[in-house]
């Protein structure tokens, strides 16, 4: 039998020899790639841990000991030693999220998914077991490249002022998403090259005491190491050095793209999508003016910005590492030094930066563009989903915030935006669906299309959500209805020149909106309308965090088909 199929708590794990530990490793390595080329997975980051996750699973006693993975997409080893091996096993993938989750086991104290926080969410449960006065060790698990975002300084700084037991495990593979940006890794590079023993040692500055482990796949090092700092009365920094993709050769080769290895039944489309239209556009315009640069925070290649990308942007390329709230602030500078800054970020990511928006780059009135993928209703890792962002930048005073519904629309507006000098711009970036209807006039940005002339019913349909409206029109139609259908391609905003036209011969306006409801646009379009003499029916996301389910079950529950609106149109006409 698998010594994995044995191992159903981390406490089966300390009766095993080294030989069976490493015998573990082999075959929970194994699993991880069949599970990724079944189904897609952060290969290349639980490739390069499963010693490490190992080792301090036999050295620790989670669940008391607590052990807080940053991003925790390097979770799985994890997860396979603390009950969940079904996560690794064909037929039972999908039972458990590809991130630590608060609700699934008391060996994961949080759920996260962004990166740079394991310190701080580590650090708050070292303070909580320092004043109840128990014993357990605290350990983050930090990789390299996390450690380029803020709140991992801010908690690394905070942690050596409390003086008490917490080991920062530091994950060092070389490797972001992408290859690491920013000063500290020379000195994290000079610490490899001298086997931790350089006197310049930007953890022991900040106050910790420091440990290199050069060979951090090699179980004996590492349970050695591990041993040495348990129940360790300060502060220390377990320096590890691992291989990203150790086992796989195409993962250990191509690093970036190993990070997320997609299952091998993938085929890409062939069409042209969106990302694409971006860099070609993007690339161009840099070319014609050196002032214009693309910013972004570490995750390029989400994007496809690939390194020949890269290289051919030169010094008009910017990777900031992951800091996300750094990357507005300096926009915003940008923008008000002349330059042309264009931040390429996920939704999801932006969030953290809600400060920065507000104060440094809206308030100063700053014409920098932001481009949000991923934003919209989402239905997969809770961590992930853009769901809600929409929300956010749509109430921040002094943003003009816009969601194209089609590729011709969004290259105009992102022109536009490149070029005006009044305002910061956000704009979420659509689907790579053709114009069917009349060209914007990014000159006119407060100016809703109306993409088709009707009575009774106007369906406003935002962002994605536009070709829903365009379905429910053709429902309506099959009852008799000529829908009016509306592109507003501004969500910050309501022109309410094109609804008060709307009042004479429409008795029903639908807003639909790929985004959460509460604080979204129909909220506003409803707002408006409050006093007068019309019906509003506002379909979007509930205020819920949904976590991998489908979407078409979701998007039921939101009653967001043709069928389900028209049915609720017909009810209230
Ligand atoms: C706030 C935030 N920005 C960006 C990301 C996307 N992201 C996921 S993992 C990762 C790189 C993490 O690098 P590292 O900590 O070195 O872990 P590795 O995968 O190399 O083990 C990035 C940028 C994220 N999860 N959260």
């Amino acid at each position: 039998m698998k010594i994995m199929n044995q191992v159903n708590s981390p406490q089966d794990l300390k009766g095993l020899s080294r030989e069976e530990l490493k015998e573990l490793a082999a075959e929970i390595r194994e699993a991880i790639i069949r599970r990724v080329d079944n189904i897609g997975g952060h290969l290349g980051s639980n490739l390069g841990a499963v010693e490490a996750e190992i080792a301090l699973h036999y050295v620790f006693d989670s669940p008391k000991d607590k052990i807080v993975f940053d991003v925790s997409h390097q979770c799985y080893p994890h997860k396979a030693l603390t009950g969940r091996r079904e996560f690794l096993e064909e037929g039972t993938y999908r039972k458990y999220i590809g991130f630590t989750d608060h609700r699934e086991s008391p060996h994961d104290s949080f759920s996260v998914g962004h990166t740079s926080t394991s310190v701080s969410l580590a650090s708050g449960l070292a303070k909580a077991r320092d004043l109840k006065g128990t014993s357990e060790n605290v350990i983050a698990f930090l990789g390299d490249g996390s450690l380029s975002g803020g709140e991992a300084f801010e908690g690394l700084d905070y942690v050596a002022e409390m003086g008490t037991n917490f080991i920062v495990v530091f994950n060092d593979n070389e490797m972001s998403i992408a290859e690491p940006h920013g000063g500290i890794y020379k000195n994290i590079n000079e610490l490899r090259r001298t086997n931790g023993t350089c006197e310049l040692n930007l953890f022991r500055a900040i106050g910790f005491d420091y440990r290199y482990v050069e060979e951090g796949n090699n179980i004996d090092a590492l349970i050695e190491a591990f041993a040495a700092v348990k129940d360790i009365d300060h502060p220390v920094v377990v320096h590890i050095h691992t291989e990203k993709g150790l086992g796989s050769d195409w993962a250990v080769k191509d690093k970036e793209p190993g990070h997320y290895g997609m299952p091998k039944s993938f085929k890409p489309s062939g069409n042209k999508g969106s990302n694409e239209y971006t860099r070609e556009f993007l690339e161009a315009k840099a070319a014609a003016d050196p002032t214009v640069c693309v910013i972004n925070a570490a995750t390029p290649s989400a994007f496809g910005m690939n390194k020949a990308w890269r290289d051919r942007m030169g010094r008009q390329f910017v990777d900031v590492g992951i800091a996300e709230e750094h990357a507005v602030a300096m926009i915003s500078g940008m923008a008000k030094g002349g330059a042309k800054p264009v931040f390429v970020v996920n939704g999801t990511f932006l969030q953290r930066t809600y400060d920065q928006l507000m104060q440094d780059l809206a308030l100063n009135e700053n014409p920098a563009v932001i481009l949000v993928f991923g934003a919209g209703i989402g239905t997969g890792d809770p961590t992930h989903n853009g769901t809600q962002i929409g929300s956010l930048l749509a109430n921040i005073p002094g943003i003009m915030a816009f969601a194209p519904s089609n590729i011709d629309d969004y290259l105009a507006l992102l022109d536009w935006a490149i070029e005006q000098t009044e305002t910061p711009v956000v704009i979420h970036v659509p689907g790579a669906f053709p114009k069917n209807g009349p060209a914007v006039n990014p000159a006119e940005a407060i100016r809703y299309q109306v993409t088709k002339s009707g009575s009774q019913v106007a369906l406003i349909g935002f962002g994605n959500a536009y070709r829903l409206a365009e379905a429910t029109a053709e429902t309506l139609r099959g009852n008799g209805i000529e829908s009016t259908v509306i592109d507003p391609v501004i969500y910050s905003a309501v022109d309410t020149a094109t609804i008060d036209g709307l009042l004479s011969d429409h008795k029903v306006i639908v807003t639909i909106e790929d985004n959460q409801k509460d604080g979204g646009f129909g909220e506003k379009i409803a707002s408006y309308l409050g006093a007068k003499d019309v019906r509003v029916l506002n379909y979007g996301a509930a205020k819920e965090n949904v976590c991998n389910e489908p979407r078409d079950i979701v998007m039921k529950r939101y009653r967001m088909t043709p069928e389900q609106i028209a049915e609720d149109v017909l009810g209230v006409l």
